[in-house]
């Protein structure tokens, strides 16, 4: 063996220990947990710092279902201690990575099916039938602002890793300063269905029988605030929700950056940990992505009345405040009715039904959520997290379009309010 071969083999081993391995999820089981006391969702909760857990959906609200993730190493351990404690379960996955392999394959034959049909074409060359990577989407953005002269292509910074985080302006232009709706999507990596609904509205808003809408209204879509924890979701760990900022020397990275927003920041629902779904950061607005959102928030001198930001799953409508359900802003008696009129909007086309009230009340307090801040600072007199439809963040992408559609509706509710409401700025 010469020395060049063993330069070569150091550097290869170098390469690969640093790079991140796949994240395989054989044998893990996803289980549904019905918690009838608070005693009960206070042990299974006890979980929620705990690797081999990753709790997908939680409500604070009994009698709701907790969906846990569990390894399978874990998996006996844990179904005792939940049988001896009198709590009912049962198993809705029985091997996760069965399904996130089905989910590739599916997205393989879509692309090539694309690719297939495509071949040729210009423009317009995504069908909604699969879920884009994030250079995709950013071609797609980048191809309706050269078909559309009232569509154009902002970028708001790059993410940690480079990645440039964009999003469109659609206005009639002129001089006159008018409201703005700001609807972003993917804070959360995980969260497929989130990105590509954003997309969806900007194919909306451009048909020609919606144009009113953006007549006296500037609507802004930027439909991948985490970029890298996307694309980190794309083959490598399909559960992965943070950014991936790496924190000081330590193995674990990323951020939760709906914890990391700088209103209340740290104060419920968030974790001190690096290793965990929920760490909130070192600091208010210690990451990249978060700072770009509110840079640009604040740019548009509180003309933003309205923040839409997109989740999953769970279909809820949830207004500030998520830092406290001891308080709701002043305007809750608003915030309902319009999530009512959204509500009613979002069912008429495929029976969806939404639960709305403030995210602290109906789902779990969680503090340094964008919703709260861009209510409190960001001075959007409106904001809603919008949890978005599916019983997992694994979705079938048959329903990429139904959701898109039934979620414009209620994205008209709050275009026409804003028209309405905000027109002498
Ligand atoms: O916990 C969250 O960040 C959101 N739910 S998710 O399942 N998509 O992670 C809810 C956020 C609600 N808003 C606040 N708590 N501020
Ligand atoms: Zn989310």
């Amino acid at each position: 063996m010469g020395p060049n071969f063993l330069i070569i083999a150091i550097l290869v081993a170098f390469v690969f220990a640093n790079e991140e391995s796949f994240r395989s999820l054989k044998g893990a089981q996803e289980i549904s947990i019905t918690c009838e006391t608070e005693k009960q969702l206070d042990f299974v909760l006890r979980f929620e710092d705990n690797n081999h857990f990753d709790f997908l959906k939680v409500s604070h609200v009994p009698p709701e279902n907790v969906q846990v993730l569990v390894t399978e190493n874990q998996l006996l351990n844990f179904k005792m201690q939940l049988d001896q404690n009198g709590i009912k379960y049962k198993v809705l996955v029985d091997d996760f990575q069965k399904v996130i392999d089905e989910e590739s394959k599916a997205q393989r034959r879509a692309l090539m099916l694309a690719n297939r049909s495509h071949q040729g074409d210009e423009n317009d060359t995504y069908d909604f039938d699969h879920f884009p990577r994030h250079n995709a989407i950013n071609d797609y953005m980048e191809q309706m602002t050269k078909k559309y002269e009232d569509v154009t292509l902002f970028s708001i910074g790059y993410s940690y890793d480079g990645r440039s985080i964009n999003g469109v302006k659609i206005s009639s232009g002129g001089n006159k300063t008018k409201p703005a709706i700001l609807i972003d999507g993917g804070i959360h990596a995980r969260e497929w269905i989130s990105p590509v609904t954003a997309l969806h509205t900007i194919s909306e808003l451009v048909n020609e029988k919606n144009k009113e809408l953006y007549k006296n209204v500037d609507w802004y879509i930027i439909p991948v605030l985490n970029p890298d924890g996307y694309e980190f979701t794309h083959g490598k760990d399909r559960l992965w929700r943070k950014n991936r900022s790496k924190i000081g020397h330590r193995q674990c990275r990323g951020v939760d950056l709906n914890r990391n927003f700088g209103y209340k920041w740290k104060l419920s629902g968030r974790s001190r940990h690096p290793c965990h779904i929920t760490y909130a950061g070192k600091a208010p607005f210690s990451e990249l992505e978060s700072q770009h959102l509110r840079d640009f928030f604040l740019s548009k001198n509180g003309t933003i009345k309205i923040y839409l930001t997109l989740h999953s799953f769970g279909k809820y409508l949830l207004y500030p405040w998520g830092y406290t359900p001891a308080e709701v802003p002043e305007n809750e008696d608003v915030l309902l009715k319009l999530g009512v009129i959204a509500a009613v909007k979002l069912k008429a086309l495929y029976g969806t039904e939404y639960k709305i009230g403030s995210a602290a009340r109906i789902l779990y307090p969680a503090a340094g959520g964008s919703d709260d801040w861009a209510k409190a600072i960001g001075k959007a007199d409106i904001a809603f997290t919008i949890e978005l439809p599916g019983t997992s963040f694994v979705i079938d992408p048959s329903l990429i379009k139904p959701i898109g559609l039934e979620t414009f509706e209620a994205f008209r509710v709050f275009g026409v309010y804003a028209e309405i409401v905000y027109k002498d700025l």
